[in-house]
């Protein structure tokens, strides 16, 4: 229990709608109460089921949850635990996030005190020539897209004040699997003169400042990637390149600490 905090049970009736299994091409999601903020002690489970062969994307308008007691929880497929893919907490709108097969669940649950606005999603059906929206970061700007079909490309660019990490341009491609997927990660925008921060999630992207291009000089960056307690970081490197002897890139955390 939180210091400061108390208990207050109480039934006044309210009755909120909860959860439930949603059908048909595309469709909005809200938490109970949105946004005038969820009850506590909620336990809702959506079940949104799409045509067989299908894959659903959602893409999140408002994300308002209190961080690290509330949780809006991802399975990739029914609800089962086999099928958990992550939990989101905070108030930052998530990027989308697309299911592998034609069903994917979230769960929302709350403790016994403290709300947040909640959120509101909207859900669509991707058939295998869609890659489906990539999404837009915070500060940055998507330019192009219509229906991000297989041949589509779209375009970032950062607001004022923000230059771009990672591609500037994604391409949507079919993979092995002959599935639609973008070619690369949506990049980030970070304050100018800034590099490094903390990266959440289930997986994530981390970039050298100004990749593809060169990083700066004197740069001294330091990440922190951060996952579920119990869970373990694998780092995988895609493209790698400094300067011998002078530049390094250091990975604590792992046994033993490694130097590249
Ligand atoms: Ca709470």
């Amino acid at each position: 229990m939180r210091p400061g905090m108390w208990c207050l049970f109480s039934f006044t009736g309210f009755i909120y709608t909860c959860g439930g299994t949603l059908k048909g091409r595309n469709g909005s999601i809200e938490s109970p109460g949105f946004p005038y903020g969820y009850p506590n002690g909620a336990n809702c489970t959506w079940v949104i089921v799409g045509e067989e062969g299908s894959r659903i994307q959602l893409i999140f308008l408002s994300f308002a949850i209190e961080e690290e007691y509330d949780f809006l929880s991802l399975y990739d497929g029914h609800p089962h635990p086999a099928n958990f893919r992550t939990r989101l907490t905070g108030f930052q709108a998530p990027p989308p996030v697309t299911s592998t097969g034609n069903v994917f669940s979230l769960r929302l649950t709350s403790d016994f005190a403290v709300s947040a606005h909640g959120f509101k999603l909207n859900y669509e059906e991707l058939h295998s020539t869609s890659c489906g929206n990539p999404g837009v970061p915070p500060k940055a700007v998507l330019n192009g897209g219509g229906r991000f079909a297989v041949g589509d490309r779209v375009h970032y660019s950062c607001v004022p004040g923000y230059v771009l990490d990672g591609h500037a341009t994604l391409t949507c491609i079919t993979n092995a699997a002959n599935t639609a997927v973008w070619d690369f990660p949506a990049p980030l925008c970070r304050a100018e003169d800034t590099c490094g921060g903390t990266v959440r999630g289930g997986s994530g992207v981390v970039t050298s400042p100004g990749y593809p291009g060169n990083y700066g000089n004197q740069a001294d960056c330091t990440w922190i990637l951060l996952a579920e307690p119990g869970d373990t970081i694998s780092v995988i490197f895609t493209d790698f390149q400094t300067e011998e002897k002078y530049d390094y890139l250091e990975v604590e955390g792992s046994e033993p600490p490694t130097i590249w």
